[in-house]
């Protein structure tokens, strides 16, 4: 994902940092830009439900559209570079991204199909701003051989000219996120078994390209990459199902010497959604609850309730997707 920062001096994060983490492990982040919306995806039936001020109540402004099928992997992006979160999904069974370019219904909305090759056996959809033009490009991530497949400005068919590198391997995590605040999204990934994160700076094959490695976490932590300082920075950052804590590296940097930031949002069962949900520049630790259909948002990053916090329930039952982002542009 892409975000781009706009601070704002209402800010008031109280930032906890603590010396060092257990075990020492780290995060990818993703960058905060505007306020993002609550929103669920339904598999059953293709439904995207967007909350437009992150408020369920009766009279709430809401936008409703039907885009993908059961089996389709939700990729929400700005993929048009228009400031707006697209409704898209990933089509396991065509390889191929749908696009509603006006988040309006399947039928009858302007749509955009990028198909890609058989690369491989094993592919996650990666979309995010690798060239740092503003827009997010389909793109993604071989988990046979850890190759990157981006499809640049234009690409929409099979044999199309991408980016493609070598990053990561089998048993990795990509995490693509701007580690280095120059407005570009890195090749980066997750390697639950060092609990270690591996960043590729230049968008090249690993061993071309300046890296950025720290460890953090435990191997059956969930890395949750963000801006969560607001500086344009993603951070490195787990999340522990078990404990429902986070681990943000601040620096991106880990080791004794090195800020980490620690709080406790969220419960075993959750699943871990960060984003700026008030539009104040900073990513917020966020979870959605499938037990109780409920998002639960830490606005300070500090310890569940010891900052301001937001808790909408927003979704129907099992099987729901969160899929929050920012899709009216404000
Ligand atoms: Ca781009
Ligand atoms: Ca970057
Ligand atoms: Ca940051
Ligand atoms: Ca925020």
């Amino acid at each position: 994902m892409k975000m781009r920062h706009f601070l704002q001096v209402t800010a008031c994060l109280v930032v906890v940092i603590v010396a060092a983490v257990p075990g020492g492990s780290q995060v990818g982040a993703l960058t905060a830009q505007h306020q993002i919306e609550m929103a669920i995806w339904r598999p059953g039936d293709g439904s995207w439900n967007v909350l437009l001020n992150n408020n369920s109540e009766p009279d709430q402004p809401g936008l409703h559209a039907q885009v993908g099928q059961e089996g389709d992997i939700p990729v929400p992006g700005d993929y048009d570079g228009d400031g707006e979160d697209e409704f898209a999904v990933w089509r396991p069974d065509d390889n191929a991204f749908y696009i509603s370019l006006e988040n309006l219904s399947w039928d009858g909305a302007p749509v955009r199909v990028v198909d890609f090759p058989k690369y491989g056996g094993d592919l996650t959809p990666v979309s995010a701003d690798y060239d740092g033009d503003g827009a997010d490009e389909p793109a993604v991530w071989d988990a046979t051989d850890g190759s990157w497949h981006v499809a640049l400005d234009g690409d929409t068919e099979p044999g199309m000219t991408a980016l493609s590198a070598q990053v990561g391997q089998k048993g990795d995590v990509p995490v693509p996120g701007d580690y280095d605040g120059d407005g570009m999204d890195e090749f980066a990934v997750w390697r639950p078994a060092e609990t270690g994160f591996y960043v590729a700076l230049d968008n090249t094959d690993w061993e071309d390209s300046a890296v950025l490695s720290a460890w953090i976490g435990e191997a059956t932590d969930i890395p949750v990459p963000g801006d969560y300082d607001g500086d344009g920075i993603d951070e490195l950052a787990v999340w522990r199902p078990k404990t429902g804590r986070w681990f943000v590296l601040l620096e991106n940097q880990s080791g004794d010497d090195w800020p980490v930031l620690f709080a406790q949002v969220g419960q075993l069962g959750d699943i871990p959604i960060p984003g700026d949900y008030d539009g104040d520049g900073y990513d917020d630790m966020a979870v959605w609850r499938p037990a109780d259909q409920t998002f639960y948002v830490s606005l300070g990053n500090t310890d569940w309730g010891l900052s301001p916090t937001m808790i909408v329930e927003w979704g129907w039952g099992d099987g729901d997707i969160p899929v929050p982002g920012n899709y009216d542009a404000d």
